[in-house]
């Protein structure tokens, strides 16, 4: 058994799948607190969790003709200026499960718990490629990341973001060893992972081994062939990945952690909660709250941390107590969030459901019933 050797996990993490292992953060504890403590982080691992020695650990940065190949261990990586930044890491898949409900898609039934929040510390990447000799070139490059996770052929996990932003100083990108103060857990890139703030988690490369930088995006099967959103006429027939690009940036997202779905709650006043996240530095500057399924709205009040302009790498939790109106058998709670580019979010999941069930954004809806 290739996974006899995974971490211990917390049993409180709702599991979509053992073997890889993959599980969520249930939703009454992702709100909970600002930060996500490790253990309850979400976890999405394709692979087995590698055992690496932290003493021998090498990380490879390998550039292209004229720059310098480097071989780091954690104490050079340590040399680097250390750097934080709080970053949210959503999964492309989060909120999958609403999209099957429309129709069949590929992929883990995730609910709303595929984010979670951390203070990821650790060397800039734009000052380590420095280091090697990097510079902004005229030609379009990619950096592209290795991990040392891989499957009985050898194949491993990859992915790629474009040089510009690695190279980008206030795009805050971090090859990241500390997560909230301790080392990387295993399960979540031990001893060291990229962090690329307001990009989606597939770029975020756990166990990292080796950074190159490429004329081509990472030709890995997660860079090329996944992760990608299409039409919803789209189906695995006339599916063509090449045609398409990898998500990097994601969409304005919210969701409602509390009430869940299903519950009874007491007539008289109701407490909504819930998270919302803006890729691209994005800040969350509303969220919209309906008890009637979208009739009429109130805005929720943000908690969480104040956003840097262009740099709200973070989510915003907010919450909503308003009176029940009386008489209310039931009530179809919905939110919706606005960035600061006035991005919002659809109304139904119809319109954008595609075949990996990616990019599920629609106007999160609970359904509860009120004891008179
Ligand atoms: N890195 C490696 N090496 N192997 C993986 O399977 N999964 C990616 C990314 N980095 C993955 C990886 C995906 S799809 C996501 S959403 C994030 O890690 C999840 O990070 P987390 O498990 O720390 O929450
Ligand atoms: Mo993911």
């Amino acid at each position: 058994d290739p996974y006899a050797g995974d971490p211990l996990r917390h049993p409180a993490l709702k599991v979509n799948s053992q073997r890889p292992f993959n599980a969520e953060t249930p939703p009454e504890l992702l709100t909970e607190s600002y930060i996500t403590p490790n253990p309850l982080f979400f976890t999405r691992n394709h692979l087995p969790v590698p055992h690496l020695d932290p003493d021998t650990y090498r990380l490879h940065i390998v550039g292209p003709p004229g720059c310098e190949s480097l071989s780091l261990s954690l104490d050079d990586l340590y040399q680097f200026p250390k750097h934080e930044v709080t970053v949210t890491v959503q999964c492309a898949g989060n909120r999958r499960a609403e999209m099957t409900k429309v129709k069949k898609v590929k992929g883990l039934e995730w609910t709303t718990g595929a984010i979670s929040t951390a203070r990821w510390t650790g060397a800039r990447l734009c000052d380590v490629l420095a280091q090697a000799g990097h510079r902004l070139s005229e030609s379009e490059a990619h950096v592209c990341f290795v991990g040392l996770d891989s499957d009985p052929t050898g194949t491993a996990y990859g992915a790629s973001i474009p040089l510009a932003h690695a190279l980008d100083p206030e795009a805050e990108v971090l090859l990241a060893y500390e997560m909230n103060g301790q080392p990387l857990p295993r399960d979540h890139g031990f001893p060291v992972r990229v962090v690329v703030p307001g990009v989606v988690g597939a770029r975020h490369v756990k166990w990292l081994g080796k950074v190159s930088v490429e004329p081509e995006e990472s030709y890995s099967h997660w860079q090329r062939r996944d992760y990608k959103g299409f039409s919803p006429s789209v189906d695995w027939d006339t599916v063509d990945f090449d045609s398409a690009p990898s998500i990097q940036e994601l969409p304005i997202q919210s969701a409602i952690t509390e009430p869940q779905d299903g519950e009874t709650i007491e007539a008289g006043e109701v407490t909504v909660k819930g998270y919302a996240w803006s890729g691209g530095g994005r800040a969350v500057i509303r969220v919209d709250v309906s008890l009637d399924g979208g009739l009429t709205w109130q805005v929720a009040e943000l908690d969480g941390e104040k956003q840097r302009p262009r740099k709200a790498w973070a989510w915003r939790l907010w919450q909503l107590q308003a009176p029940v109106p009386a008489g209310q058998k039931e009530l179809n709670i919905v939110c919706k969030a606005v960035d600061d580019s006035y991005n919002v979010q659809p109304d139904t999941v119809a319109p954008i459901w595609n075949l990996r069930g990616v990019l599920s954004t629609a106007w999160h809806r609970v359904h509860v019933r009120v004891t008179p």
